[in-house]
């Protein structure tokens, strides 16, 4: 697992370590210190995915046989470095690729996203195949690790497979660098100040995904009968769709007094630029994607996971 601290990575690892055992699946982190429980659980590897031995070395020392690959520099970090966007998101994913190309591996995970789209794309239900015309740089390489993936499938025989991850909101690693950070952050302030100022504004409405179904959506992919895939790297993955509003509004079903103001910055352009929903059809038929959760389940969730953990440190609490 590379990004194996980071948001999605650090509880895919955990799941998967319960799934096939704690000594089975070796988290690989780049700079960032492991959580305990990522650390304590099983092998852990610092790996700079841009540097190819390092790709190799992890891969020869463990045998590995899958390989989820999940470093990534997000939407808004990306437009902050480009360059390192495209090293990262680009020449990572080629060694990765390679090294798993040439030392047999089964199946590699390469998620994509839902910034893969852009302005063009019909914003109410983006359908699986449409114009993908991304403004940012995040955009560009998921679009390119898409038709890398299919290349590798079509070329090399490689087993690769990724989903369109939406915003995922998730109550254990907070996120960075993400333009859908707002849906997580909103719920750490509105426990622990009951106030956040959000970065987009009200009405901005974008695709998001509770992890419990994330994780769910991945595994669920990864181990889908190859023999019924029709699409391999770019699924269409839905779950729930709301405005920033809508959000603050559930959150406020919990937290009576909690306040939310808007001050969008250069996210808002990054938001505005994908569509609201999906049309996950491809992935319903073809490995049988069904979410859970729902607004109204994952914000009550999130405000008991959260809860437990933070207190409130503003002058109301
Ligand atoms: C981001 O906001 O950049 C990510 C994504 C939608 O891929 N969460």
């Amino acid at each position: 697992m590379t990004g194996a601290v980071g948001q999605i990575g650090s509880e895919l690892t955990l799941a998967l370590r319960e799934r096939f055992g704690n000594e089975n699946v070796v988290a690989a982190g780049h700079r960032t210190a492991p959580q305990p429980a990522l650390r304590d659980s099983g092998p852990f590897e610092t790996v700079d995915v841009t540097v190819r031995e390092d790709v190799d070395r992890v891969l020869e020392t463990y045998a590995i046989d899958t390989v989820y690959h999940l470093a990534a520099i997000l939407s808004a970090r990306g437009e902050e470095n480009p360059g390192l966007a495209w090293r990262v998101n680009i020449d990572g994913l080629v060694n990765v690729l390679e090294a798993s190309r040439e030392r047999n591996v089964n199946q590699v995970c390469i998620p994509s996203s839902i910034a893969v789209f852009g302005p063009e794309t019909p914003s109410d239900c983006a359908p699986q195949e449409t114009i993908l015309l991304p403004t940012t740089m995040y955009g560009v390489t998921k679009v390119a690790g898409e038709l890398l993936g299919e290349y590798y499938v079509r070329r090399y025989g490689l087993d690769v497979r990724g989903l369109r991850y939406p915003g995922i909101i998730s109550s254990e690693t907070p996120p960075g660098g993400g333009t859908t950070d707002y849906a997580v952050d909103i719920f750490y302030q509105a426990i622990q100040t009951g106030r956040y100022t959000c970065f987009v504004g009200p009405e901005t409405r974008l695709p998001m995904m509770y992890m419990p179904d994330c994780i769910k959506a991945t595994i669920d992919l990864m181990e889908a009968d190859r023999a019924q895939l029709v699409h391999h790297s770019n699924f269409n993955v839905g779950s729930m769709c709301f405005s920033a509003a809508e959000l603050a509004e559930e959150i406020r079903k919990h937290i009576p007094d909690f306040v939310c103001e808007y001050e969008p910055d250069f996210r808002q352009a990054i938001a505005d630029s994908w569509p609201c929903n999906v049309d996950d059809r491809a992935a319903r038929e073809e490995w049988g994607w069904e979410p859970h959760y729902d607004l109204a389940s994952m914000t009550a969730d999130m405000i008991e996971q959260l809860s437990a953990r933070l207190t409130r440190t503003d002058a109301a609490a």
